[in-house]
């Protein structure tokens, strides 16, 4: 058996999705690889890995047995409107470094995730299906919709089995996400359970899709599972699990905190939010792959507030 490396191991997704690989296929299998110099955690294999450096792709690829990848090595919607050329540079040019590795080293299969923001302003707002009109106009954007159609390029071309969905914006309390148009989720709880008010950079009624970690993460093994004849698709899947604004997450959050008190000053993620669709239409996984999440927003709240209470100790 190969050995299965995970790319950008380090931040929201891969921290949990790391910990969800090792205890389906075992720690020996798993080589988790970040920019970051070290990993908190001694007990994984773990390797430093820019994606951006072609070369350095290239040796931990062939040195390793690679026979599987899950590539999430990128950088996100809003950090990547404050550097687009380091964005370019990691999400695209990275994203290639690993599609020709992958190619020249025979690797049997490769993960990548999407994202909603390869819609644009162009692109209508409810239930968007995968095809439609795709013209996004964030650098993060831009280099998803050529990595998702160059994945598809190495399957036709290559017969490369690439696999990749459309995430929404993902509420996790394991890691905080950083870097995202729609962190404020996250943020919003985080700062309600520690008993502090917030100030949201969104207006309060900006509507996007958005899904409780665990339900990502069912979706990435299912996708990744599944049988390829069953898939009609290679790299776009949409998957999600419902849409909300701040001022929903606000009231859903003062069920148990009705005292918490939210300010709204919106700022540059106004723009990308306003870009991004208000729901999105993920049948074709349902059908191809019999995806089907299984929080709603009241479960993600009430399990979010339950977590993040016994990690703050509050
Ligand atoms: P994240 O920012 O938490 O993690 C990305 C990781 O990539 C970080 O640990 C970072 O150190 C690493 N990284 C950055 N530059 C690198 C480089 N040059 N080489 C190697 N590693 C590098 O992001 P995430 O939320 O875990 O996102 C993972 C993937 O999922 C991305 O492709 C993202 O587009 C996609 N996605 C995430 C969400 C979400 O809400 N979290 C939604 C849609 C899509
Ligand atoms: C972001 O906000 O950039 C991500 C995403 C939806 O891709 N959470």
């Amino acid at each position: 058996m190969g050995t299965i490396l995970i790319t950008g191991g380090l931040g929201q997704i891969g921290t949990e999705l790391s910990e969800l690989l090792i205890s389906t296929y075992g720690n020996d299998r798993i080589l988790v690889s970040d920019i970051k110099k070290e990993t908190p955690n001694e007990n994984i294999r773990y390797t430093r890995l820019d994606v951006s450096d072609a070369d350095s792709v290239r040796k931990i690829i062939g040195e390793n047995d690679v026979t599987d990848i899950f590539h999430l090595a990128a950088i996100l919607s809003a950090t990547g409107e404050k550097d687009p050329f380091m964005t370019f540079n990691v999400n695209l040019q990275g994203t290639q470094n690993i599609y020709r590795a992958a190619k020249d080293f025979d690797v049997k299969k490769l993960f990548i995730p999407s994202t909603i923001g390869v819609y644009g302003p162009s692109t209508p707002k409810d239930l968007v299906p995968e095809d439609t009109q795709t013209r996004p106009v964030t650098m993060y954007g831009i280099t998803k919709i050529a990595g998702e159609m160059l994945g598809d390029y190495y399957f036709r071309k290559f017969g490369m089995d690439v696999r990749g969905l459309r995430f929404p914006g993902l509420i996790s309390y394991k890691f905080p996400p950083t870097a995202g148009t729609t962190d404020y989720a996250v943020d919003m709880i985080i700062h309600a359970v520690r008993g502090m008010d917030y100030e949201c950079y969104l207006k309060c009624d900006t509507e996007m899709p958005m899904m409780y970690m665990p339900d990502a993460l069912n979706a990435v093994v299912d996708l990744y599972e599944a049988p390829r004849k069953n898939l009609t698709r290679c790299t776009d899947y949409n998957v999600g699990a419902y849409s909300m604004t701040p001022v929903t997450l606000h009231r859903e959050i003062k069920k148990y905190y009705p005292e918490f008190k939210v300010r709204y000053q919106p700022d540059y993620r106004q723009e990308i939010a306003d870009g991004w669709p208000h729901s999105i239409d993920f049948r074709k996984a349902q059908k191809d792959w019999n995806f089907k999440p299984a929080y709603d927003l009241e479960l993600t709240v009430k399990d979010m507030i339950l977590n993040l209470r016994k990690k703050f100790d509050c």
